[in-house]
Parts: C-alpha cells; sequence; structure tokens
C-alpha cells in the first residue's frame, strides 16, 4: 500500500517536472484503466490550466495535421513547449490517419519540448471525450506552453472536443461546397477563427467570400463579442502559419480583456461539460455493477422480454426509484 502511494507520488512529481516517460506511461495505464492512474490524474488536476488550448478541427483530409505539424514548428521557434491530442475515432481498425499524423508530425518527436498523442478508440478510461480530456490535462500539468487539439469535425463528440478548447480553428479547403453546408449544419458555432487551407487550390476567394457571408448572417444571431476572422493558409507550404497565429493570439488576448471574463466563461464551460461527463459515466459503470451483481439486471430484462413491462417503464421506475423525485 505503503509503495503504491510512493509510486503515485514520484510519477505525480516526475510528470510535473515533465519527464516524457512518466507521462507517456500514466496515458497508457489511463486507457488501460489501470486503478492509480485516476488517483495521479486527481493530483495533477489542480495544476492544470495553465496551458492556452487551440482546438483544430475540420473534415478528413482538409489538412488539419499538416497544419498542427506547422503550429508546433512555429510555437517552438518562439520557445514555447507544446503537447498535441490527435483525436481520430474514425480508423480504430487500420490506423491508417494516425499513422498520418504520426508521419506529419514526425520530426518533432526527437524534440523534447514537444509531445504528441493519438488517440482512436474508447479506452477503458470512459468515452472518447474523456480519454481526450484526460490526455489535455496531463499535457497542461506537464506545463506545456500550448495544446493543440486536432480532431475530425464529424460527429457531435468531435466537435465537442475542439469546441471546449479555448481557441477554435475551424479548417475547411477550397471549393468544396458539402464542406461548406457541414460547416453550416453546426460546426461555425464553435469557430473562433476560420482557416482555409490550401489556399493554393483554385476557388479559394470564392470559399472566403462564402465564408464571410455566413459569418455576417451568423452576426445577426448572436451577440459575442468576439467576432471570427477568416486566414487563408497552405500548410504543406508553411504558407500564412504567422498570420494565423497572430489570430490565435488575438483571440487570446480577447479572452483575457476586462479581468478574464470570456476566459472565466470559457473554463466554466469546460468544466461544467466534463464534470457532468464523469458523472455519467460514473453513475452507469456503478449502477449497472450494482444491479449485474445482485442480479436485479436480469431480472428486470426478462419482465420486459416477456412484455410484462417496457424499456421505458422500467428505466424511469429503477432512476426515481435509486435518486427519488427530481
Ligand atoms: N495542396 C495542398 N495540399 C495540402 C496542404 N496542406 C495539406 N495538404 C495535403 O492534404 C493531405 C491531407 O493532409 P492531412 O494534414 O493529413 O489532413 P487531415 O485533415 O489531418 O486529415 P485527417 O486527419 O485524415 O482528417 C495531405 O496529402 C497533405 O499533404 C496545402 O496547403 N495545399
Ligand atoms: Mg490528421
Amino acid at each position: 500500500m505503503l509503495d503504491l502511494a510512493n509510486d503515485v507520488n514520484d510519477t505525480v512529481n516526475r510528470i510535473l517536472k515533465g519527464e516524457v516517460l512518466a507521462a507517456a506511461r500514466l496515458m497508457r495505464d489511463l486507457d488501460d484503466g489501470a486503478p492509480q492512474a485516476r488517483e495521479i490524474l486527481k493530483r495533477l488536476y489542480p495544476h492544470s490550466g495553465r496551458a492556452h488550448i487551440i482546438g483544430i478541427t475540420g473534415s478528413p483530409g482538409v489538412g488539419k495535421s499538416t497544419l498542427t505539424d506547422r503550429l508546433i514548428q512555429h510555437l517552438r521557434r518562439q520557445g514555447q513547449t507544446v503537447g498535441v491530442v490527435a483525436v481520430d475515432p474514425t480508423s480504430p481498425f487500420s490506423g491508417g490517419a494516425i499513422l498520418g499524423d504520426r508521419i506529419r508530425m514526425q520530426r518533432h518527436t526527437l524534440d523534447e519540448g514537444v509531445f504528441i498523442r493519438s488517440l482512436a478508440t474508447r479506452g477503458h478510461f470512459g468515452g472518447l471525450t474523456a480519454s481526450a480530456r484526460a490526455v489535455i490535462t496531463v499535457l497542461d500539468a506537464m506545463g506545456k506552453n500550448y495544446i493543440l487539439v486536432e480532431t475530425v469535425g464529424v460527429g457531435q463528440d468531435e466537435v465537442e472536443i475542439a469546441g471546449t478548447a479555448y481557441t477554435t480553428l475551424v479548417v475547411t479547403v477550397p471549393g468544396m461546397g458539402d464542406d461548406i453546408q457541414a460547416i453550416k449544419a453546426g460546426i461555425l458555432e464553435v469557430a473562433d477563427l476560420l482557416v482555409i487551407n490550401k489556399a493554393d487550390r483554385e476557388g479559394a476567394s470564392r470559399t472566403y467570400q462564402d465564408l464571410l457571408m455566413m459569418l455576417d448572417l451568423q452576426a445577426h444571431r448572436h451577440t459575442s463579442a468576439w467576432k471570427p476572422k477568416i486566414y487563408q493558409t497552405q500548410a504543406l507550404e508553411n504558407q500564412g502559419i504567422e498570420e494565423l497565429m497572430a489570430g490565435v493570439e488575438e483571440h487570446r488576448e480577447f479572452l483575457a480583456r476586462e479581468g478574464g471574463e470570456a476566459l472565466l466563461a470559457a473554463r466554466g464551460a469546460r468544466v461544467r461539460q466534463e464534470f457532468l461527463e464523469l458523472l455519467k459515466e460514473g453513475m452507469h459503470l456503478h449502477l449497472v455493477r450494482q444491479l449485474t451483481r445482485s442480479g436485479r439486471l436480469e431480472e428486470i430484462l426478462r419482465e420486459v422480454l416477456e412484455k410484462r413491462t417496457d424499456p421505458y417503464s422500467a428505466s424511469e421506475a429503477l432512476v426515481l426509484e435509486i435518486l427519488g423525485e427530481g
């Protein structure tokens, strides 16, 4: 027992010092559901909240990883340390995209100031969102100045992960009519900055106009003090990166203005989401275990199967029984 406590202490201290090996081991342990990993995470949490978290989201193949690689490069030149979380739920088996991420960001793997973690499957920690958040907390506690979170903006979860960053970049490319539709359908709301990557391609200015119009429409509906701007980049050629990063800094300054009210609100939203998710996960896990152990779950399922009740009534009654009237 004492050994375990020492082990936890030791790991916490090493991670706070930014040790890569200790952090990598913890992330693996979190995935495997090792109990002490969660204890370590609890101890790291108070040390998080210093990094600036940047979300990078957009359809598959728009150049998010290439862009991330360029942002890392830019930040490293300024002496900043960087953590990266690349979330890719679309390829749990092939690992193809993750391999792509690795290759695209490979040159940074020998740099002690950069830590890259790819997540593809739901580990034992809970949903992908919970895993991503845990990794962000670890990177933050390690003292990384910036954390870049790459997610494919296709599902609700993925958009949500990117949306909980302090500064969210929504990436698109020229001439993707459908993509613009997709942006309309939801991710525009989370965008602090819009990026047209592959601006070397035909149709960049048309896309620029389209986006501008959409932002204009949105501005009438929302009253946020921040007006998203549009940036054009050629990640492959390292073009437009400086301007984009200047935009990120501008947004960061906006968040810190007036006593940091906007930053506080962003932090509040993060904390709220994180807590509610963990609560849901914890309750579910606990309850299922308990119901299974007592045989109650089988009993209820049999009743539903024999049509003595229906799953709606049965689950409602159970929730009421456990939690009382809401
Ligand atoms: N022409 C052009 N190609 C680019 C540019 N940036 C990236 N690419 C290419 O676009 C392809 C996809 O790039 P990635 O960075 O893997 O894109 P991604 O959005 O991370 O892809 P997923 O993670 O699979 O969704 C690669 O072949 C890149 O070389 C650019 O500015 N111009
Ligand atoms: Mg990628």
